[in-house]
């Protein structure tokens, strides 16, 4: 397949056009889907695959870009994709993740990806599994995922990536972060972020509450590191460049395991998409749907067993 060849030979353009492919949710699209993951699946790089999670404003895209470049540096070759579960309704923060990475949106060996995350529509999680797929089929070995921690997305990414890092802001408190206890729970790390100008103190002030927190969170267990930086000086990057690699590279049984779990769960999640789209395509073509729509939205039943009832007769 052309495109599969161009997306593996590392033509950019193709690699955009491989991505919103496999985004999309038109029907005529998921054949061509389909055969471009077949083709590109275990012929490109192994990356490593890295969320980057955060509170609004704590400086994701900036982190993005300076470890990113960072990494590039090192003769890397990086890929960034954003999952932003508000753009769906805002028109998205595409302009701004642009401009909060000056640096790699103009590095060779750097794609930035700013995803609409469009696939929030009717409640379903935007496909990031299979962006990052074909990432790896053009020949990225890091992949860099940004987003919002404020709701589910950060959990979703949990399931799609070797490493989650959480960044929060020196001295904000969770509660002013609107950090939930679940971020917390799924993350690798920490990174208290924006240490640089009179923010030092602060930023190990913070770093203390979170050892302390994540201690009584994870017990004797699994316990992750937090660190201390600075996105704007490039400080602390390293370090967390090196506990992000021990976790999450090829080789690591800890990333064996859990991309095993991980794969089992796309399967399911493919499962239900699947079927979905199959079931409001039959029914698209009868009035049964159309009816039950409106008897549910009257209250004259509950969906629930609306639901089952469509799907016994189909
Ligand atoms: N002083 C300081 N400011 C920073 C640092 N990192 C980011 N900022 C600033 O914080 C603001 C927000 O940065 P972004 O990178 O856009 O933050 P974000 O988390 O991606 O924001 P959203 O995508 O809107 O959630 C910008 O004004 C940045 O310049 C840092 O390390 N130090
Ligand atoms: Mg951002």
């Amino acid at each position: 397949m052309e495109l599969a060849d161009a997306v593996l030979a590392g033509d950019r353009l193709a690699l955009a056009r491989a991505i919103t492919l496999v985004e999309s949710r038109r029907a005529e699209d998921e054949a061509a889907a389909d055969v471009l993951l077949a083709t590109l699946h275990g012929r490109g790089r192994d990356s490593v695959r890295v969320g980057i999670s955060g509170p609004p404003g704590v400086g994701k895209s900036t982190f993005v870009d300076a470890l990113g470049s960072f990494l590039t540096a090192d003769s890397h070759k990086v890929a960034v994709l954003a999952v932003d579960p508000s753009s769906a309704t805002t028109g998205g923060s595409i302009l701004g993740d642009k401009t909060r990475m000056t640096r790699l949106a103009r590095d060779p060996n750097a794609f930035v990806r700013p995803s609409p995350g469009s696939g929030a529509l009717g409640g379903v999680a935007p496909r990031t599994r299979e962006a990052i797929a074909v990432c790896e089929g053009a020949g990225f070995g890091v992949v860099l995922v940004e987003t919002i921690g404020v709701g589910q997305s950060e959990i979703a990414v949990a399931g799609m990536v070797d490493f989650l890092l959480l960044l929060v802001q020196p001295d904000a408190g969770d509660e002013l972060q609107g950090i939930k206890r679940g971020i917390t729970e799924v993350a690798d790390a920490v990174f208290v972020n924006k240490a640089d100008g009179e923010r030092h103190a602060a930023a190990q002030r913070t770093r203390a509450e979170y050892e302390q927190a994540l201690g009584l969170l994870h017990g004797a267990g699994r316990r992750p590191a937090v660190f201390v930086g600075s996105a704007h000086t490039g400080s602390g990057l390293d370090g967390v460049w090196q506990a992000i690699r021990t976790v999450a590279a090829p080789g690591s049984p800890t990333r064996a395991r859990r991309r095993a779990e991980q794969a089992r769960a796309w399967l399911d999640a493919a499962l239900h998409d699947q079927l979905v789209a199959r079931f409001l395509a039959q029914q698209a073509a009868t009035p049964a749907l159309a009816a039950a729509y409106h008897e549910v939205a009257a209250g004259l039943a509950s969906p629930r067993v609306v639901a089952r009832r469509l799907l016994a007769a189909s």
